[in-house]
């Protein structure tokens, strides 16, 4: 086995977005981008050698290939250990714990989430840290940086290692390992959560649906919910990862998992229904009759946590992104715990995790998660609604009624615009931008503009400010639309509008969503002009 120096030429468009880099499959099938991409996240690391590195993805087309290119690389450049899934199957939530349980440097993890897969859809790659959560900014922004200037990666010339098979070989001086990739995490929600309550919950009679949308959280699912908890064979749905998900949009929202939303609308639903994505950080939670949005199942959790072992001794902050509703910001004040507000993505998050600030975190796009890991957990999430169920032995429809009584209701509704044109994108933004400082004191219809900004972080712990993280528009009653571009597509632009409006306890709790937001739906095309600049009339999904 030789090391091989290969002279190689950058690629302008390796700039990490919200999650990583991702691209279509054949971007990264171009000879070298995929090798100039990993070299430039070594290249931008320091005191990794002789150390330990994991890595695993979702499952999903071109998983394989790029697994063998990491793990060559990552021997050739001084790793001592690495850590692969059996299959090159990892969780990103797992992937986050084996960092963490190993004390590895760090981590590959080879996903586009939600996004579909397949030889002609998307791929992606990220680096996550020693805490096991995604690189900061401080990093992406130097790996795109190099990624720019690079002009040779080192490589094992090497043959593949046996993924399909656990044990350790050799490549150079490193150690391969392939772990089995469940085993550790489904101990770890072990550890957090009360199985033998749960257990006899689901030994009541009590019915759950999982769909794993035939992505990574199959194997975790299947092991948790049927093997450790004694669901009913074929309680887990789409259990198989395959690699181009069924052909579906493994997103669980209710555009993508209409098929069991519809199940637990109808007569003979299941108690629970529940799905995860792609690399299963993401979870939707649904009850019989009742979809309860991700800002309220933050809330929610974060209300009832202690009654989860894990979270016994109290929770000491909860964080959520901007955009997610203010729904945890009342709890938090109930709790009289600090609430933190961040920028969308997890990455944000891992400094309050590390410092002991926040114990749980979410985000309106379906993430959950807290300090037992350093990202967002699908499978965690669906394991603290089962927790919080067995203790209460209410169904999800009470728990939810009784939640807005005590703390009243945010109205929430995501409306996303997809694959818009990147100029036209751009331009609403900059326009909105422009017209800020305007905006106060207005009134759209019976709607009161307040404040208006472009939303800046400052982060409490090392400093850092992020600037540009999205258009807040806050109206008085404490109603909100927020304008943002997303970072996560591959291809055009997609224009993200969050819509809340609170209604305090007291007032009409029990509306349909659609109708309690239908004037501020109005206001954001009023203020925003969507159809103007982009030509839509209607989005292509809402969440
Ligand atoms: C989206 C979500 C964001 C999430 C990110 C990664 O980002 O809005 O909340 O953290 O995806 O999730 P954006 O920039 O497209 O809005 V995942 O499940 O892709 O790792
Ligand atoms: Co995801």
């Amino acid at each position: 086995m030789t090391i091989r120096e290969v002279a190689t030429t950058p690629f302008p468009d390796q700039k990490p977005g919200t999650s990583g880099l991702r691209k279509k499959v054949p971007v990264f099938q171009q000879p070298g981008y995929a090798e100039n991409f990993i070299q430039s996240i070594l290249d931008s690391l320091e005191g990794f050698a002789g150390r330990a590195l994991v890595i695993g993805g979702d499952g999903r087309y071109h998983n394989r290939a790029v697994i063998q290119t990491a793990i060559r690389m990552a021997a050739a450049n001084g790793f001592g250990t690495i850590l692969v899934g059996r299959g090159g199957i990892l969780s990103t939530p797992a992937a986050s714990h084996l960092i963490r349980l190993h004390g590895a440097f760090g981590g590959i993890i080879l996903s586009a989430s939600h996004n579909p897969g397949g030889p002609t859809e998307d791929f992606g790659i990220k680096y996550n840290i020693a805490n096991g959560g995604p690189a900061p900014e401080r990093i992406t922004d130097a790996i795109f940086a190099r990624s720019k200037t690079i002009d040779r990666y080192r490589i094992f010339d090497a043959p593949d290692v046996d993924l399909d098979r656990d044990g350790e070989t050799r490549v150079g001086d490193a150690v391969v390992r392939v772990i089995d990739p469940v085993a550790d995490y489904a101990t770890l929600m072990e550890q957090l959560f009360d199985f033998p309550a749960i257990r006899e919950l689901i030994g009541s009679g009590f019915r759950i649906a999982f769909d794993a949308m035939s992505a990574v959280t199959g194997p975790y699912a299947i092991e948790i919910l049927e093997h450790r908890l004694g669901a009913p064979k074929g309680t887990v749905r789409n259990g198989t990862p395959l690699p181009d998900f069924g052909g579906h949009h493994p997103d669980p929202n209710l555009v993508h998992a209409r098929a069991l939303y519809d199940e637990m609308m109808g007569s003979d639903a299941p108690d629970f229904g529940a799905a995860s994505d792609g690399d299963g950080d993401r979870n939707l939670i649904i009850g019989k009759g009742i979809f309860v949005t991700p800002s309220d199942s933050l809330a929610m959790l974060a209300a009832n946590a202690h009654l989860a072992p894990g979270y016994a001794r109290g929770l000491a902050g909860i964080a959520r992104s901007m955009p997610t509703s203010a729904a945890a910001d009342r709890v938090a004040e109930a709790l009289g715990i600090p609430l933190f507000e961040t920028p969308t993505g997890w990455k944000f998050f891992g400094n309050l995790l590390d410092a002991g600030q926040a114990t749980i975190c979410g985000e309106e796009s379906a993430g959950t998660g807290s300090d037992h890991v350093r990202e967002k957990d699908g499978l965690w999430a669906v394991l603290l609604w089962l927790n919080i169920l067995a203790a209460r032995r209410q169904s999800v429809q009470a728990i939810a009624t009784e939640h807005w009584a005590r703390f009243g209701r945010n109205y929430y509704a995501r409306h996303d615009y997809e694959g818009v044109d990147t100029a036209a994108g751009d331009a609403l933004i900059a326009d909105l931008r422009g017209r800020l400082a305007g905006l106060p004191g207005t009134t759209i219809g019976a709607l009161r503009i307040e404040a208006a900004d472009d939303f800046a972080y400052h982060d409490p712990i090392d400093g850092t400010q992020s600037h540009g993280q999205g258009i807040r528009i806050l109206f008085e009653g404490g109603s909100r639309i927020v304008f943002r571009l997303s970072g996560t597509g591959t291809s055009g632009a997609t224009i993200r509008v969050y819509i809340e409006r609170y209604e305090p306890v007291g007032g009409n709790l029990g509306r349909a969503t659609g109708d309690a937001i239908a004037d501020l739906i109005v206001a954001a095309e009023t203020i925003a002009g969507i159809a103007r600049h982009t030509g839509r009339t209607a989005p292509d999904v809402i969440t």
